[in-house]
Order: structure tokens, then C-alpha cells, then sequence
């Protein structure tokens, strides 16, 4: 269960620190279950379906930047977002009714791992209300140097910032963001990060010779129904379920407007339209 003062702090800032959520053997199993899915994999020879590489890579090309949806396709992961510990937490946060919405592991390798930058999860996949929120755990002791999760702290009914360029998502946010207000949250490994779907963030490439492996494991309260895009949200929703009491039969709408993300064209993930975006490639 998350403290009083921890569920303040979420609904407040838009996360919470839970230190150490899990023990050493629950982060054992999962860098173990990790190198399972890994083993084998380079830029050559992958299940692109599966696994996103690094552009940068050594001589061997096995460094790994994204394995996608784990709480989809292979059973440990998929009990694991169901734990009772984890749904308890999110309960608290998100009210009786839970529904998973994706899940990634973001590998962020040493000395590679790339950068993501500022951007709030729901310009990717509006939703009709804001009680959503992605699980983040850190699978190693995470500090500054090896790119630990910042944030900027707030409260969830903030606005969306811009994420576009002459109308066109660019899946980074395009206006200024006063980067002295970020709080970088270091936390060793087995800890959990609860940030609301609403709360910018971001973390700095891993420059250090430490791995930075993440478990992000996103969920929404079910009455918050995907706002539907157009070769979009049939795709994500195949990763919906419902993870703690039932479906909904009535959206909660807490925006009278929202905006709709306009992709340039289809991207493997947030990092290569970031990357895009950079080149001045992302349309707009
Ligand atoms: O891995 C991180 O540092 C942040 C990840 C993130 O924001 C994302 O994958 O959407």
C-alpha cells in the first residue's frame, strides 16, 4: 500500500517515489526473465515485432533499446502487472475499477542509452479523463549518471503542453520547459515511480558504464476511455485489459477539449520519432 503521504504527493506533483517496492529476488527474476527474451538478439537477427535495437551499437550489435509490450506476450510479466502488492497501489490512485494500457522495458544500455526527451505520456494516447498513470521500476541502482526518470512536478489537471510543429506531433514538447523545475528521482534498484499520465518528464542519454534497465507498466482508471486516432488505438487497445474490477459503461470526461496527436507517419516508438523530430524530419 502507498503511504497518505505518498498518494498526497501523487495527486499534488503528479508522481511518487515508492523506494524499494520490490525486494532483491522479485528484481532477480525479472533481469533473469530480461535476459531470456534478450538472448541471441542483434541488429541482424531480431523479432522486430518484439524488440526495438539501439541505432548506436558495438562491433556485435546486441544492445537492445525497447522490448515491447512484456505484460502481453510472456506470462511472468503478465502475472506480475496483475500482483495484488501492485494493483493495491493503484487502487489507491486510481479508484476500484483498473484496466492495464501498455507496457515497455526501456533497456537504456551503458555508455548508449538513449535519450528520451521532455513529453507527457498522454499526447500519446488521449484519454477521455486523466486518472492514468505509468509504473516505472527500476531494475538497477538509477542515479543522474546512468539517466535516472526526471520530472516536473505538478498537479494532474494540468494542461498539455505543445507536443507539435505546424500541427504535426512531434512526440516531444515543442515550447520551453524550465528545465530548473525538473526533480530528478534517483532510487536504487526495485524501486517504483507512480507518475500521473499528465507529468512531464524526461531522462538524459546513459553516458556511464552502469545498465539503466526500466519497467514501465502503464494503467488508467476504466472509466477513462481512449479518444479514438485513426490506425492508432485499435492497435494499442489489443494490449487492454481489465486488471481490477470491471469494465465501465460510462466515460468520464474531465476536459471540455483535448488535442488529437497528428503523426507524420508510422514510428516504432516515442524514440525514433524523437529522433525525427530532432532531424527536422517529423513533418511541420
Ligand atoms: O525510460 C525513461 O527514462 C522514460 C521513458 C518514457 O518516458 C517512455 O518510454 O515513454
Amino acid at each position: 500500500m502507498l503511504t497518505r503521504d505518498q498518494v498526497n504527493q501523487y495527486k499534488e506533483e503528479g508522481y511518487c517515489l515508492f523506494p524499494e517496492f520490490l525486494d532483491r529476488a522479485e528484481v532477480g527474476r525479472i533481469l533473469k526473465e530480461i535476459d531470456d527474451i534478450s538472448a541471441g538478439a542483434t541488429v541482424a537477427n531480431h523479432d522486430a515485432t518484439r524488440l526495438e535495437m539501439e541505432p548506436r551499437q558495438p562491433a556485435n550489435g546486441t544492445l537492445i533499446r525497447r522490448i515491447y509490450e512484456p505484460c502481453t506476450y510472456y506470462p511472468y510479466f503478465r502475472a506480475f502487472s496483475e500482483s495484488a502488492s501492485l494493483l493495491d497501489a493503484l487502487e489507491q490512485l486510481l479508484g476500484p475499477n483498473v484496466e492495464i494500457h501498455y507496457s515497455k522495458i526501456n533497456m537504456k544500455p551503458p555508455a548508449i542509452g538513449s535519450i528520451v526527451e521532455w513529453h507527457q505520456d498522454l499526447s500519446y494516447y488521449p484519454l477521455t479523463n486523466q486518472d492514468s498513470l505509468a509504473v516505472l521500476f527500476y531494475l538497477d541502482d538509477t542515479s543522474l549518471t546512468n539517466g535516472c526518470l526526471q520530472v516536473i512536478p505538478g498537479p494532474q489537471t494540468r494542461r498539455l503542453m505543445d507536443h507539435t510543429r505546424d500541427g504535426i506531433f512531434q512526440g516531444r514538447i515543442t515550447e520551453p520547459v524550465d528545465e530548473s523545475k525538473a526533480v530528478p528521482l534517483e532510487g536504487k534498484a526495485g524501486s517504483a515511480i507512480f507518475m500521473n499520465g499528465m507529468t512531464p518528464h524526461a531522462s538524459a542519454p546513459n553516458n556511464s558504464p552502469h545498465p539503466r534497465r526500466t519497467l514501465i507498466v502503464s494503467y488508467r482508471a476504466a472509466d477513462a476511455f481512449p479518444i479514438h486516432i485513426e490506425g492508432m488505438t485499435a492497435k494499442q487497445e489489443v494490449h487492454m485489459r481489465v486488471v481490477r474490477g470491471c469494465r465501465a459503461t460510462l466515460a468520464r470526461f474531465t476536459a471540455a477539449s483535448f488535442p488529437i496527436p497528428r503523426y507524420p507517419r508510422e514510428t516504432k516508438s516515442l524514440y525514433e520519432l524523437q529522433e525525427l523530430s530532432r532531424k527536422g524530419s517529423a513533418g511541420g
